[in-house]
């Protein structure tokens, strides 16, 4: 199971080269640029300053850096303190309904248990909506929402660590 804390995205768990004398080692086991986050590594597009993407060029691009667009399982508690963040649009995660309609599911495979949409999502709109994203929202257990999967928007790849 996979727990991603959205905040992550400003946090202090940061790899960056500047900070990695004064974080601990873990940073390490992520590449520069990457957040570890219990045992896992996340890249945020946004944090680089990429185009937004559609769902299928944000997966190539997860895929690219030895990775895959992330699968959130659980959610931890979450406030965000940042407001400079919160423009920021959507992120695409690994979840989809392409299959069956209103059967949304992970990249592996695995069926969605608890999902963590916004009031009223997944809306499936026009019927042209079979993608997942997350975004920064005050409340993150109402965060998502299914979009078409053409639309542009940012991305979170995740990976194991490296190995020591
Ligand atoms: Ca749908
Ligand atoms: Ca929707």
């Amino acid at each position: 199971a996979v727990q991603v804390v959205f905040n992550l995205y400003l946090s202090i768990s940061t790899c960056l080269p500047f900070l990695s004398f004064s974080i601990n080692r873990s940073c390490e086991m992520c590449p520069v640029g990457w957040r570890l986050f219990s045992s896992r590594c996340y890249f945020f597009s946004a944090s680089e300053g990429t185009r937004r993407k559609s769902w299928p060029d944000a997966r190539a691009d997860c895929v690219d850096r030895g990775a895959d667009l992330v699968e959130v399982e659980i959610i931890e508690g979450i406030e965000l303190r940042d407001p400079h963040v919160w423009h920021l649009t959507g992120f695409w995660m690994g979840l989809r309904d392409i299959h069956t309609e209103g059967v949304w599911k992970w990249l592996n495979g695995t069926e969605l248990t608890v999902g963590y949409w916004m009031d009223g999502e997944p809306n499936d709109q026009y019927s042209t909506e079979d993608c997942a994203a997350t975004y920064l929202k005050p409340n993150p257990l109402k965060s998502w929402n299914d979009a078409p999967c053409s639309t542009k928007l940012y991305w979170i790849c995740e990976k194991g660590q490296k190995k020591p």
